[in-house]
């Protein structure tokens, strides 16, 4: 698999640190962890068998990427096209362009439509109950001022959760923790973010903390390969707070700026998933008191309601400093984003909206607002 990416071009050896005395005492059921100084981190046998994938075997973005094209160059698409397929962009569209009569019909279709594109019963309700009593003290002259109210209404709920993800230069390295059920986008955000750090000039490293399955290791590897961007892995099965941790002290060692940490979206049971979590954020603080600095929850945006779950029970195990949206375009419902501001708050780090390296943007409230309404409408 993945062999057509493997190019033979050099790439910077990550050498396993040799592991601390603290180390040891962290992780006893870690014997795999060669002692010897400077030796490259080799892949142990697994010792748990991983489960088949009933899923093909994603790609990290690779070549569409980073290939130049003119395609690439000049064309990064708007909000509006990536959100335009998504049910709430189609549903209210519908709804708008047949010129409705502002009435008590149009405000139960318009409920309707945001309950079934996923905003969530509460966050629907409360909208609607608001724009009603406005329509009732007759603040509106017609259907398109009632979407301009709508919009605003929409974009406040939004501007607070709208808090881009601050690199603090002074935590260096600045330790990014990927968590989030399987096959979210986990693996593929780090890809992207790894770029954009990279062009960023930031010094970027990789710990394949997915041990739970060979694949997931293997494709963070090769992807590390080919963009020369170092990563500490040690095989599927081992220790994964193990491999973040060995991956902590090599990023400080070498004083690198970033490092991000992809995890398991499952295990063989929740629980031991959650408690996977919960000890990795143990030992990084053993290194780093201050460590991880952001836990990225990567929500899939087809999920629907049930992102609200995802989000309580990561929350619980590890926390959750920020959110990533991914898949919202395709066939999401694309209010998911929000129901997760209305119910928690936690603020919205990036969306994806494709698969490309473009496509994962710096969560902007008003192009995601503005990408879902019609294009056209009076205010
Ligand atoms: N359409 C679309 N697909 C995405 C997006 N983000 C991730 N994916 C796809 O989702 C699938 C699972 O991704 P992966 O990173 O392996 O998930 P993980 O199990 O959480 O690590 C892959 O096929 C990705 O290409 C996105 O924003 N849009
Ligand atoms: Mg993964």
């Amino acid at each position: 698999m993945f062999k057509f990416w493997k190019k033979k071009t050099p790439v910077p050896e990550v050498a396993a640190e040799p592991p601390a005395t603290e180390n040891a005492a962290i992780a006893p059921e870690t014997p795999a962890i060669s002692p010897l100084p400077a030796t490259p981190v080799e892949p142990v046998p697994p010792v748990v068998e991983a489960t088949p994938e009933p899923v093909s075997e994603p790609m990290l973005p690779v070549a569409a990427d980073e290939v130049p094209s003119a395609g690439t160059a000049t064309g990064k698409k708007s909000w509006r096209e990536r959100l335009a397929g998504s049910a709430f962009a189609r549903n209210l569209g519908a709804l708008f362009s047949r010129k409705p009569k502002l009435d008590e019909a149009l405000l139960e279709e318009l409920e309707t439509t945001l309950i079934t594109a996923d905003v969530g019963i509460a966050a629907s309700t409360e909208l609607v109950e608001n724009l009603r009593k406005r329509v009732n003290r007759r603040e509106f002259d017609d259907a398109g001022q009632l979407l301009t109210a709508l919009r605003e209404a929409l974009l406040a709920l939004l501007a607070p959760v709208a808090q881009p993800l601050q690199i603090v230069a002074e935590q260096k390295p600045f330790v990014l923790l990927m968590v989030g059920v399987n096959g979210v986008g986990k693996t593929t955000t780090i890809g992207k973010l790894a770029r954009r750090f990279q062009k960023e000039r930031r010094q970027v490293m990789l710990a394949a903390g997915d041990t739970f399955r060979a694949a997931a290791v293997e494709q963070l590897k090769t992807w590390g390969e080919r963009n020369q961007v170092p990563v500490v892995s040690q095989g599927s099965g081992s220790d994964a707070a193990s491999v973040i941790f060995d991956a902590l002290q090599s990023a400080r060692s070498r004083e690198l700026d970033i490092l991000i940490a992809d995890t398991a979206g499952r295990l063989h049971t929740q629980t031991g998933l959650m408690d996977e979590l919960g000890k990795i954020r143990r030992v990084l603080g053993k290194l780093d008191a201050s460590a991880p600095h952001e836990v990225l929850l990567v929500i899939d945006g087809t999920t629907g309601q049930n992102a609200i779950n995802q989000v309580r029970q990561f929350r619980a195990a590890i926390g959750v400093t920020g959110l990533v949206v991914t898949k919202l375009d395709g066939t999401a419902k694309g209010g998911v984003v929000f129901a997760l501001a209305k119910e928690f708050g936690l603020p919205i780090r990036y969306v994806g909206l494709g698969e490309t390296l473009d496509d994962l943007r710096v969560f902007d409230a008003a192009a995601f607002v503005d990408g879902l309404l019609p294009e056209r409408f009076s205010g």
